[in-house]
């Protein structure tokens, strides 16, 4: 039996006072891990720790290019106890990365773990079932401006991103009237995207400037990681079955684009 640890979070009255929103249904809320009982350096040191995937492993890749960040994906075994939650992006290929998503269990990560479950009882999050930990790295690491994909999300959710080591600035921009909020959160910070701010703006985690005067090499060295932590309620939910099918199906359309790409390189010569 596993044990988890669910402190009460302190903060539920006023977790989204009007002095925490930054726009729209959108709030940083500062200290998010200490106030849900943990502590933001052994949860950094336990993400860290966290078995990426490769960013050079093809499953990963976005339409053939590397990603600028690594990535691991964990589903809650107990909301999810069939077949696993599936979080598809149009145009990437990392269905197989996908399937590496590991049950979240005490043994593997339990302040991650603990974090979840107090997350999932933040008032409308009961469903909350999927995490995705992102690395940033090196010194080009980052996101572009992105809305997340709502086709695998359950309508309404809040999206929560909590972020840990070094600071990077998470830019927000209204797609309409292209309004910019920039967002400096720190180490145990989280900032809890609303549904409606994620249809009416786009999110990035920008790159650190390097500061003046100093070479790429040194910046390499001691540029600081950020890592972030993304939880998610997925409404699509893979049977074992279904998975199967999916991987067969990928094989088969990566095969024949590999075949489309062969055939168009002999016809030039
Ligand atoms: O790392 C972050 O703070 C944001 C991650 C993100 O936007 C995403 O994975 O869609």
């Amino acid at each position: 039996m596993e044990k988890v640890n669910v402190q009460a979070f302190s903060l539920y009255e006023n977790l989204f006072g009007e002095n925490k929103r930054v726009c729209g249904d959108t709030f940083l809320i500062r200290n998010f891990v200490y106030e849900c009982g943990g502590d933001p350096d052994e949860l950094l040191e336990e993400v860290a720790g966290m078995k990426y995937v490769d960013r050079a492993y093809p499953g990963i890749m976005y339409r053939g290019n590397m990603l600028n960040r690594a990535k691991f994906f964990f589903y809650d075994r107990l909301t999810c106890p069939v077949g696993i939650p599936w979080y598809g992006y149009p145009g990437a290929t990392y269905l197989n990365a996908v399937m590496n998503t590991t049950a979240m269990s005490a043994e593997v990560c339990p302040k991650i773990m603990n974090l979840f479950r107090e997350c999932q009882g933040i008032p409308g999050n009961a469903g909350l079932n999927h995490c995705i930990g992102t690395a940033y790295t090196k010194p080009n690491d980052n996101i572009g401006a992105h809305s997340d994909k709502e086709q695998d999300l359950e309508p309404g959710r809040k999206i929560i991103i909590v972020s840990l080591g070094a600071n990077r600035p998470l830019v927000l921009k209204n797609k309409v009237s292209e309004e910019v909020v920039t967002l400096y959160p720190r180490h145990g910070d989280a900032v809890i995207l609303g549904w409606k701010t994620n249809q009416e703006w786009t999110h990035q985690v920008d790159v650190e400037p390097k500061p003046v005067g100093m070479g790429d090499q040194e910046w390499a060295e001691v540029i600081k990681p950020r890592y972030s932590l993304c939880f998610r309620t997925i409404s699509t939910i893979l049977s074992p079955e279904v998975q199967e099918k999916k991987l067969r199906e990928t094989a088969k359309s990566k095969a024949s684009r590999d075949k489309v790409k062969e055939e168009r390189k002999k016809a030039k010569f």
